[in-house]
């Protein structure tokens, strides 16, 4: 018999597993294919309990005559080594060949795994090809591999069946049926999560956060939003504020740009935030109190002061919070940014004064309202003028 073994955390299994193994078992004529969850992981911390990964695996092949589940490595204490479960299953079935699907990033590190010859003695890897891997140099890595180990391994082109299992467990954070999470991931497994509540406890990760973005931001936002959370970390550093709220704040400020102007009144009016006849008139400004709400709604931000950083970014504040000043700083002179050629000047200034920074942002913002033709002059929210006057001092 030739039997595909297809590991992994399966934190939950998706359509992308399923399909792949599928597409195995076709390609090279397999009997059938075993889905081995991983126990503790050495290489992942935080994910979800053991049973209930081997349960969701369980559930998602049920209806699948060639798929089988193992619990080699569920059960078995302390790190996961494919050698011993390839050991293992040679003394179950010593008669037969092993295809071990993996995908291309593992082909990359499976010469830092424990006893790697051994495994590519007893196994032919087939790596599952996807699309948005498409990493040049992976025939190189196959040919080396094979020169060097007398590895067996062949590519199976996986099309653009492309499932993020990231960005599931971000949709089933939120429990966002907006994103069509039934499409990518059996019934069966998403119900399961839900009833044993798997992920609307943990908080949602930096990389799950970047996912959801990704649906709701074009591609040139989320560049900024990158270069402002770069900024902010590094001045985060710089003056002794918690990275990690920081970081968060300055991947969600902009969270709510491209809502239409009825969503984020809705979003404001929802989380009790007044909405200005001014504001109503200048759409643009909402954002950022929107944002302050989505980030609450959709993120389950709970942090009072990333809210407030949220809130105030477009046009600051009278006495920010350090918090609040880096990513209202670094929303503004983040390395992407070229619109104003004291920039480089103000990203000195960042790194000694952020006060001093803060005001000469405001100062060149007014100039900039100001310049704007004569209708849009009104358009300068009190607030941000309250700021001007509170941090001009810091100007000399
Ligand atoms: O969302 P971003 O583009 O990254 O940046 P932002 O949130 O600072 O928004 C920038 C825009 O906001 C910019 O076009 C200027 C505008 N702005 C800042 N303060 C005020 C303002 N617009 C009005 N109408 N009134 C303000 O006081
Ligand atoms: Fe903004
Ligand atoms: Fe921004």
């Amino acid at each position: 018999m030739k039997i595909g073994i297809i590991g992994g955390t399966f934190d939950p299994i998706h359509n992308g597993h399923l399909y792949i193994a599928n597409k195995a078992m076709e390609e090279f004529s397999l009997s059938k294919v075993i889905f081995i969850p991983t126990g503790v992981s050495y290489m992942k911390t935080d994910v979800s309990n053991a049973k209930h990964r081997y349960e969701m695996v369980r559930l998602a092949i049920k209806n699948y005559p060639n798929f089988e589940i193992s619990d080699l490595e569920v059960f078995r204490g302390g790190n996961t080594y494919t050698c011993e479960t390839i050991a293992e299953l040679k003394k179950t079935y010593p008669e037969d060949k092993f295809y071990f699907i993996i995908g291309v990033d593992t082909l990359f590190m499976m010469e830092k795994w424990k006893n790697f010859e051994y495994i590519f003695q007893n196994a032919t890897i087939i790596v599952a090809d996807r699309e948005d891997q498409n990493r040049e140099d992976k025939k190189e890595k196959a040919d080396y591999l094979k020169k060097n180990y007398g590895a067996k391994i062949k590519f199976l082109e996986a099309e653009k069946y492309d499932v993020s299992a990231t960005l599931l467990r971000a949709a089933l954070k939120i429990k966002s049926p907006a994103y069509k999470i039934q499409a990518e991931c059996p019934d069966s497994v998403i119900c399961y999560a839900e009833e044993k509540h798997l992920y609307d406890h943990s908080p949602m990760k930096e990389n799950e956060i970047l996912a959801l973005l990704k649906l709701d931001l074009k591609p040139k936002r989320i560049t900024h939003t990158l270069g402002v959370c770069e900024t902010a970390d590094e001045l985060a550093k710089i003056h002794d504020v918690d990275v990690n709220k920081v970081r968060i704040a300055a991947l969600l400020h902009d969270c709510a740009k491209y809502f239409s102007t009825e969503d984020k009144v809705d979003l404001c009016r929802e989380y009790g935030y007044p909405v200005s006849e001014l504001e109503l008139k200048n759409p643009e400004l909402l954002h950022a109190h929107a944002g302050a709400a989505l980030a609450k709604a959709k993120y389950g931000i709970e942090d009072p002061e990333i809210e407030d950083a949220i809130y105030y970014h477009t046009t600051g504040k009278p006495g920010m919070s350090p918090l609040t000043l880096i990513i209202f700083i670094s929303d503004y002179i983040e390395p992407g940014r070229n619109h104003s050629p004291k920039l480089d000047e103000f990203r000195q200034i960042a790194k000694n004064d952020l006060n001093k920074c803060a005001a000469n942002i405001l100062e060149e913002t007014l100039l900039y309202l100001d310049s704007r033709p004569n209708n849009k002059i009104k358009a300068i929210d009190p607030t941000t003028k309250q700021a001007y006057e509170y941090y001009k001092v810091f100007l000399k």
